[in-house]
């Protein structure tokens, strides 16, 4: 699409944001480059600058642009965005951005269950969990490590999975009966640890998100609790608030 329509059922901002998407995603504009002035959108296609303003703030509210004091709009360093309104994984948000996912797994077994995420996956502590630690890369670039805990019945099946290949959330989905319904996640922001700054390929004191999310499947059973830590500078979380209508 590279053509505004005035008649039809999308808003013109919002064409706007998939035409300047969609110049990012195929490498027309990269990271760094300077993006055209509202003026100059609003020339090219025929909208006003008041639209083309709409479209450029959205897409610096999601962490694509950046704006620089004086000197224009700029298109972010492969800012990853995750949306936290849609339950999606790994795999299907880096798929989402044209970018290629990958998995480094560090560690894949089964521990006892401690107090804490026996609590939270509603077990008795000591119960076998499959534990799993992996580097989640986009395009190559190490951006988070993330650690699951998993609990369902024939969990230790995982063992035997391919999971740098494979994504968790489709096999649970497709292969182990357990259909993702909805998720509770916490953001912290922090540092990232020595430990990480290696597998992350970023200098000791970077910032880092700390996230945690438990995933449940039919009938409100935790299945997933996922601690992670993503890159700051690498990475956006973005949400979109709508204002309750008041009541005069
Ligand atoms: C996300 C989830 C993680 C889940 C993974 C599945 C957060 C904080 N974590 O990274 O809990 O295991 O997706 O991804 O968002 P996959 O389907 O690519 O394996």
């Amino acid at each position: 699409m590279s053509t505004i329509f005035r008649k039809g059922p999308l808003p013109r901002y919002y064409q706007l944001k998939e035409i300047m998407r969609e110049k990012m995603r195929i490498g027309e504009w990269k990271p760094g480059d300077l993006i055209p002035s509202e003026r100059e959108l609003g020339e090219v296609y025929g909208i006003s600058r008041m639209t083309a303003r709409q479209a450029i703030t959205e897409l610096v509210n999601e962490g694509l642009f950046y704006r620089e004091q004086g000197k224009g709009t700029f298109v972010s360093q492969h800012k990853i965005t995750q949306q936290l309104i849609h339950l999606t994984g790994f795999t299907e948000d880096i798929g989402a951005r044209g970018q290629r996912p990958g998995t480094k797994v560090l560690s894949a077994k089964m521990v006892p269950a401690d107090e804490k995420i026996a609590q939270i996956l509603r077990l008795e502590p000591g119960e076998l969990i499959f534990c799993l630690q992996r580097l989640r890369l986009a395009d190559e670039e190490p951006l988070a490590v993330e650690q699951s805990h998993l609990h369902f019945k024939g969990c230790e099946r995982l063992l035997e999975e391919d999971l740098e290949k494979n994504s968790l959330y489709r096999l649970l989905e497709t292969k182990y009966g357990q259909p993702l319904m909805f998720a509770e996640q916490e953001l912290e922001a922090g540092l990232v640890s020595e430990e990480n700054t290696l597998l992350l390929n970023v200098p000791l004191g970077s910032p880092a998100l700390f996230t945690r999310r438990t995933t449940y499947s039919e009938r409100d059973i935790p299945i997933e609790y996922a601690r992670s830590v993503y890159c700051g500078s690498k990475y956006t979380f973005y949400t979109s608030l709508k204002r309750d209508q008041l009541v005069p």
